[in-house]
């Protein structure tokens, strides 16, 4: 095989892959996006690839993981279409097994997504078809181009193929259609037009220019095509997405309004996390390759296991009910000392304990699970639940309905406790159970059952790039210990004897809290730290541990220079 038929090959194998894949987002147009087969298998790979490697990537691309994992999809799926296509010119059934094998895989993700349905299975289906019909249609059908048999034409001393005797020789090398032989050839030799085509290519003739670029305008047509499915697909997901819906719904004003923001809680210190966090820059995190898209017409929430009274709410029922709005501060396990997996947000809600209480849990039912759309479940305990803080099945966030990637219909949030545990986007059921019989998504996944958050603070200014001069310099940052709440803050620079910062007054315990110290700078190097104190009295430990188990600990360190 040359460079350029090995490279066509290639060339053939990526965009057989493309028009498959291409194909299946049209599909799953019909079917859901879930059942897009890259979104299924990346699908696949977010819930089995071991925790080590998934944090690698988390950290490697940070809020960007998930894309990150579709474009390595992409692009891994490539590098075996391109291998697949070269085995193809081998013998054609290398390349449809591949890509039998490739459907399989597919199709198995799609169906094995919870919720799924046999529907599911179209996608990758109609794609894998699709993608052998193109792989065919260059390798042996009426797209093949480069001469045939692939190998390299037999050396002259070789003996002539069994087959045609002397056609080799006898044949013109043109890279067009066989010539008529001159006189009385074999009869094996096929007409100019006739079918049978490929044994014309029984010829030695490299590629010609025009075979090249009948071969170049057929991959350009079939990778557009396939672009302008996948993405046309996308769009068209998108617009049967749910913001229709959501702009639709009408909150009702709280019966139980949140506190005022007290004056002076938002320092507003440049560089310094607001308050109150923006929806738009609150941080995001899930599971999910793609924002479920719920309904709010057919969303239920089954409450539902070991209660004595299920209960089954529609969107309606929920918000005819009494709702309470509250500033939680909502925290991710997964953030590093210093880190912004943390926002604040009033959130607006049923308070959980109420439903509950009319569920009527059993005795012995210590665990409340919450199952998302997409099968992503969160273990919370009972007691938490009905201890009195504000736990809240919300529906709005910062005076709007839910955002459709923060949980939109509605979620749960639980002040003090960490999201993974308690905080369930787009939930559909709150299931009773015990710890010792569910294990929820992130345990078996080597995260701790029980997730209260920890006490952290958090050096938001000076950074470590900032051009500082000396003299008076504003520390400032952010604090937190839902539930509990922060009683001190201290800096210390360079080690030196720790200092009590400014606190800036809260909503309540649920919120974090900012703090300033002005700090006399001098120039030079220096290394500025944080800790805090909650109201238990218990200040942060300086031992600083990872995120997995259970939440990182340890002190917020940032080395600047003055000058
Ligand atoms: N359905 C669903 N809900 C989920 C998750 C998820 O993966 N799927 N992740 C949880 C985690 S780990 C956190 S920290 C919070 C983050 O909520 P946010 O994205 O609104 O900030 O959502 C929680 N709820
Ligand atoms: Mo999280």
């Amino acid at each position: 095989m040359t460079t350029t038929t090995r490279r066509h090959a290639a060339l053939a194998g990526v965009t057989a892959a493309a028009v498959a894949l291409g194909s299946a987002e049209l599909v799953a147009v019909l079917t859901g996006p879930r059942s897009a087969p890259l979104v299924a298998v990346g699908g696949l790979v977010v819930d089995t690839v071991p925790e080590p490697l998934k944090q690698l990537g988390i950290a490697l691309f940070g809020t960007y993981d998930k894309i990150a994992l579709l474009v390595g999809t992409a692009l891994l799926l490539a590098s075996f279409a391109a291998l697949l296509g070269v085995v193809s010119r081998r013998r054609l059934a290398y390349g449809l097994t591949g890509v039998a094998a490739f459907t399989a895989l597919g199709v198995g993700a799609a169906l094995t997504r919870s919720g799924a349905n046999a529907a599911d299975a179209l996608p990758a289906l109609v794609g894998g078809g699709l993608g052998a019909v193109v792989l065919w249609a260059f390798v042996a059908g009426p797209l093949e181009l480069d001469p045939w048999p692939w190998s390299p034409p037999a050396p002259p001393a070789a003996p002539p193929p069994p087959a045609a005797p002397g056609v080799t020789e006898a044949a013109p090398a043109t890279a067009g259609p066989a010539a008529p032989p001159a006189s009385g050839g074999p009869a094996v030799l096929p007409a100019p037009d006739g079918p049978g085509r490929w044994q014309a290519a029984a010829e030695p003739a490299p590629p010609g220019p025009e075979s090249r670029r009948r071969f170049l305008a057929a991959t350009g047509l079939l990778l557009g095509a396939a672009g302008v499915a996948g993405l046309g697909g996308r769009w068209l997901a998108g617009r049967r997405g749910v913001s229709a819906a959501r702009d639709a719904v009408t909150l009702p004003p709280p019966a139980s309004p949140a506190p005022a923001v007290p004056a002076g809680a938002d320092l507003s210190v440049p560089q310094l996390a607001p308050y109150v966090t923006p929806n738009t820059g609150f941080y995001r995190i899930d599971t999910a390759l793609v924002v479920p898209q719920v309904d709010p017409a057919t969303w239920r929430l089954r409450i539902h296991g070991r209660v004595r009274n299920p209960i089954t709410l529609t969107f309606d029922d929920l918000l005819a009910r009494p709702m309470v709005e509250r500033y939680v501060t909502l925290a991710c396990v997964s953030n590093e000392v210093g880190g912004d997996l943390i926002g604040n947000a009033r959130w607006l809600g049923v308070p959980l304990k109420e439903l509950l209480d009319e569920a009527e849990p059993e005795e012995g039912a210590d665990q409340v699970v919450g199952r998302s759309v997409d099968g992503w479940t969160c273990g919370t305990p009972t007691a938490v639940l009905r201890d009195g803080r504000d736990a809240l099945l919300a529906v709005g966030m910062n005076g709007e309905p839910l955002p459709v990637e923060h949980g939109f219909p509605a979620r749960v949030v639980v002040p003090g406790l960490y999201g993974y545990v308690s905080a369930c986007k787009w939930v559909t059921e709150l299931e009773l159970t015990s710890f010792a019989d569910f294990d929820a998504y992130w345990v078996p996944r080597g995260w701790s059952a029980q997730g209260p958050i920890k006490t952290q603070s958090r050096i938001d200014t000076p950074r470590p790039r900032n051009r500082l001069t000396a003299g008076r310099i504003t520390v400032a940052g952010v604090a937190w210990a839902q539930h509990r709440g922060i009683r001190r803050v201290e800096v210390r620079v360079d080690e030196g004897p720790w200092q009590e910062a400014d606190l800036a007054p809260a909503v309540s315990v649920d919120t974090w809290v900012q703090w300033s110290w002005r700090w006399d700078a001098t120039p030079g190097e220096h290394k500025l730290e944080v800790r805090a104190t909650d109201s238990t009295g218990e200040t942060q430990t300086a031992r600083r541990t990872g995120v997995a188990p259970d939440g990182a600990t340890g002190w917020h360190t940032v080395r600047v220079t003055v000058r």
